[in-house]
């Protein structure tokens, strides 16, 4: 199911969800993390979430990545079936503009619990620096360059707003 030592899985509902995972995909990448990016549709390919999800911890993963949009269940659906932690990213719908993914993301009952991302990009990025936030923990050379992304981002930040309308 993924390369031996492939900590984080990335999974989506569909290609279109790509898009606005692929965000996730390159910040791990700027963090040296490994992952292993699949799609897996709670609604069209539900046995292949079964078979990802009840797999996943047992293939090695240590965190799960779930972008979905719309009536967006496979985070919740994905936290049902494995003990890992999981990270929800709506994706932004075109009907209700993501909305109707946050809320169906962010609502789990108690006992399940999914951690919701923002909508779109921002939710993406995010989810990548929480699953290495959390790998850091065992891991020192990984929290210096969590460390080191973040000073990175700092520095980059001017002291002035330029004039970029034209
Ligand atoms: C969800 O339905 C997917 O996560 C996607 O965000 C949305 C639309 O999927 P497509 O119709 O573009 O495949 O299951």
């Amino acid at each position: 199911m993924s390369a031996a030592g492939t900590p984080v899985a990335i999974i989506m509902g569909s290609q279109s969800d790509w898009a606005t995972m692929r965000h996730a995909a390159e910040t791990l990448d700027a963090l040296d993390v490994a992952y292993d990016s699949r799609i897996v549709s709670a609604h069209r390919t539900p046995d292949r979430l079964v078979a990802f999800a009840k797999g996943a911890r047992d293939a090695g993963f240590k965190v799960v990545i779930a972008g979905a949009g719309g009536a967006a269940h496979l985070p919740g659906m994905a936290a049902a079936m494995t003990p890992l932690p999981v990270f929800g990213v709506p994706v932004e719908s075109k009907a209700l503009s993501g909305q109707d993914s946050l809320l169906s993301i962010v609502q789990m009952p108690a006992g399940i619990p999914v951690g919701t991302l923002a909508i779109g990009r921002a939710g993406a990025v995010n989810a990548a620096l929480m699953a290495a936030a959390v790998l850091a923990l065992n891991d020192a050379a990984l929290a210096d360059r969590l460390d080191a992304w973040r000073r990175k981002q700092t520095e980059a930040v001017a002291e002035r707003p330029v004039d970029d309308s034209q």
